[in-house]
């Protein structure tokens, strides 16, 4: 009787099912209605190959079908709820729409877990439960197979770091030889403490500067200038005998391609020991390189207010939307803009933190927010450079007047307009670019304009080492630093810090929107842990007011909030915001050095702090690579999902805990934002027990 009502339930399911299937293919329902009914009906069974079988092309699943945590009424900004709505009505897909397309991915867990191998034309093979089979057609196993592709992803990340601090160090070569006139030395006090550290000669010292930088992308011996100018004494020793030393950036990356191709490296360890390497190569060629020199070009960033959120673009005025990463042209853009009154800047992704940094432009919002900026219909150009833009930024684009316009020679996306931009036409293109946006004005339809109607939130920004300094300076002139330890190794419940954790990182569409960062950030306040962060992570805190000078300090716990308010009464405000935005992606090297200065300081190793680094909502090779970075500097680094790697359990092993013996950081993978920051607190109260620091409740 019981197996009868369950059979006749399935039967109704499927009958249901198939009937949303058949208005699916008919089109008179769209995707995320049909996902919604499916799920709603407790039809979560249907595999993702019949999901994308229906309904033609496209191919799109709910990445929140299956992933968000979010209580339902979790909301981080109400704007980008309506702008979403506003897409589902138009019937315009978003990044929360389209999900994972490969059918290994969902099928017998292939692709998620890195037991995909594309190696060569035997394959491709598949190994575990996907197949059953152990080793592919050459006989990698899946060690080898997760491994190589590991060192893949870490190259990525440390190939678009290092071509980002190449483009700053052409930028300034040529203001040191006078071949590009728009640009010019804003910070001469950073160009001498640069000149100094890397060991310059000469006395043109832009182009000795910038000359070491180049150097370091293109030598095959030694080790990068970079890394000998601000890696601790202790950590180049320890990695000396790792034997992990890089070179230069272009022999290590090319040597990884070499290493991970079909037939050469097969040996999970070794290979991973390369991706330790490769965190290098990002960290010096590229992180540092990259701050060291914008902050050369375009002065080091000091407190700036500004807003965030969608609503920054605003109905009366051409709005002008910089997106990518380099903020050498938007940096002019910014500045031509202001010659005109009917225009309006806004910042996204990291050229928007980067902008907001140095020049206070207001932050439009994070990657996954790009689509949603043109649906307002509001944006009369979308201006790009490289890393971060996703391609489909232009069928959104196509069904508004928006102009989406790439400009640098690497990066084109088809249907866009490409304006090539070349730092020695600087304003010359830029004024072309403003131009352009206002006389695309006249094209926006006034029926399509939807900006949704919550006001921008109050942010504080600009954090750099050198604005820390001066806040703690304001506190104890002679030692700001010693201040910050005694801080950290204070008693008193009302004035105290139990640790620092940088949440950096992007925001994933596999959950709700921000979920991750603001739970996992919420949590580490209310426990007196300072939170520094930068990239993606910034736009959300953000928009969620915790970037806000608020002198009630909600949700800080009594030490911190104590904390807060002595510094600002000492630099004379009336509140500091609860977390630090220390700027975009490339920017962390920030916090590496406020960490070297702290270790320094104490007398102890990076990884004998009680710190740590969170990327919960990473997605990009960039965020792997950073994260392998600070896996090195020996910080226990969590990140909210797998790189691809857990189909292979010794990889795993290896990653999230025998790499602590060599470095004295590893990974901790746990998307869960709440059990992360039990495990971050944790670890925070163990070091503060090894080096007898007060311990708090
Ligand atoms: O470099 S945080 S989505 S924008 S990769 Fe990209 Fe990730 Fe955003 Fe900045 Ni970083």
């Amino acid at each position: 009787m019981e197996d009868e009502k369950k059979e006749e339930k399935v039967k109704d399911g499927k009958s249901f099912l198939d009937s949303l299937i058949e208005k699916l293919n008919k089109g008179t329902i769209d995707r995320r209605k049909f996902l919604t009914l499916a799920g709603a009906t407790g039809l979560t069974v249907l595999s993702a190959q019949q999901i994308m079988a229906a309904g033609g092309g496209g191919g799109m699943s709910n990445c929140l079908q299956c992933h968000s945590q979010a209580p339902t009424s979790f909301v981080v900004d109400p704007n980008t709820q309506a702008l979403i709505n506003r897409a589902k009505n138009l019937g315009i897909d978003l990044v929360w729409d389209r999900g994972a397309l490969c059918s290994f991915s969902h099928k017998g867990q292939g692709g998620v877990t890195g037991a995909c191998c594309f190696r060569c034309q035997m394959g491709p093979c598949t190994l575990g439960p996907a197949t059953g089979k152990v080793y592919g057609a050459c006989g990698a196993t899946i060690d080898i197979i997760a491994a190589r592709d590991l060192v893949r992803r870490v190259a990525g990340g440390a190939a678009s770091h290092a071509e980002h601090a190449r483009a700053a160090a052409k930028t300034l070569k040529g203001v040191a030889d006078g071949s590009i006139a728009d640009y010019e030395i804003t910070d001469s006090a950073k160009l001498d403490a640069i000149y100094d550290g890397l060991g310059c000669t000469g006395t043109n010292k832009a182009l000795a500067v910038a000359e070491k930088t180049l150097d370091d992308l293109g030598k095959d011996e030694g080790t990068p200038a970079w890394l000998e100018y601000k890696a601790s004494a202790e950590r180049q020793t320890t990695w000396g005998n790792l034997g992990i030393l890089p070179t230069g950036a272009g022999a290590e990356i090319s040597e990884a391609m070499h290493r991970t191709t079909m037939g050469v490296d097969g040996d999970m360890v070794h290979l991973a020991t390369d991706a330790l390497k490769l965190g290098l190569v990002d960290g010096y060629c590229g992180l540092h390189a990259a701050t060291g020199i914008q902050d050369v070009l375009f002065g080091e960033p000091m407190a700036v207010f500004s807003k965030a959120g969608l609503s920054v673009i605003e109905a009366g005025k051409t709005n002008i939307v910089i997106h990518g990463h380099e903020p050498i042209l938007s940096e002019k853009i910014v500045e031509v803009a202001a010659e005109y009154s009917d225009v309006n800047v806004v910042g996204m992704c990291c050229t928007g933190n980067e902008t907001l940094m140095r020049k206070g432009v207001k932050a439009a919002g994070s990657m996954v927010q790009a689509e949603l900026a043109i649906i307002t219909g509001a944006v009369e150009a979308m201006v790009v450079d490289v890393q971060c833009i996703i391609p489909n930024l232009q069928r959104v684009a196509s069904q508004f007047h928006t102009k989406l316009i790439t400009t640098n020679p690497h990066s084109m996306i088809t249907g866009a307009t490409h304006m090539a931009f070349d730092p020695k036409n600087a304003i010359a293109t830029a004024r072309q670019i403003v131009e352009a946006a206002r006389a695309n004005r006249a094209a926006r339809v006034l029926s399509r304009v939807f900006i949704p109607t919550d006001p921008p939130k109050d942010i504080v920004a600009g954090f750099s080492v050198k604005q820390i300094v001066a806040a703690l300076s304001a506190v104890s002139p002679t030692n700001p630093i010693g201040t910050l330890i005694s801080l950290i190794g204070s008693a008193d419940p009302n004035l105290r810090i139990r640790g620092i954790v940088g949440i950096v990182g992007c925001v994933t569409p596999r959950d709700t929107y921000g979920y991750r960062h603001v739970t996992l950030t919420k949590r580490l306040l209310a426990k007196d842990i300072l939170v520094v962060g930068t990239g993606c992570w910034a736009h959300v805190a953000g928009q969620y007011g915790l970037l806000k000078a608020d002198p009630a300090y909600p949700g800080v716990g009594a030490g911190l909030k104590g904390v807060l308010q002595a510094v600002a009464g000492a630099v004379g405000l009336p509140a500091l915001p609860s977390c630090w935005h220390m700027g975009s992606c490339v920017d962390n090297s920030r916090i590496e050095d406020v960490l070297n200065a702290v270790a320094g300081t104490a007398g102890v190793r990076i990884d004998q702090l009680p710190v740590a680094a969170s990327a919960p909502e990473f997605i990009t090779e960039k965020a792997v690579s950073i994260g392998t970075w600070a896996v090195d500097l020996g910080l226990l680094t969590h990140i909210g999902g797998q790189p691809y790697v857990s189909g292979s359990a010794n990889l795993v092993s290896l990653l999230t805990s025998g790499v602590e013996s060599l470095t004295g950081g590893k990974f901790y993978v746990d998307k869960n934002p709440e059990t992360a920051a039990d495990t971050i607190i944790n670890h925070i109260n163990n070091k503060r027990a090894d080096l007898s620091m007060p311990l708090y409740p």
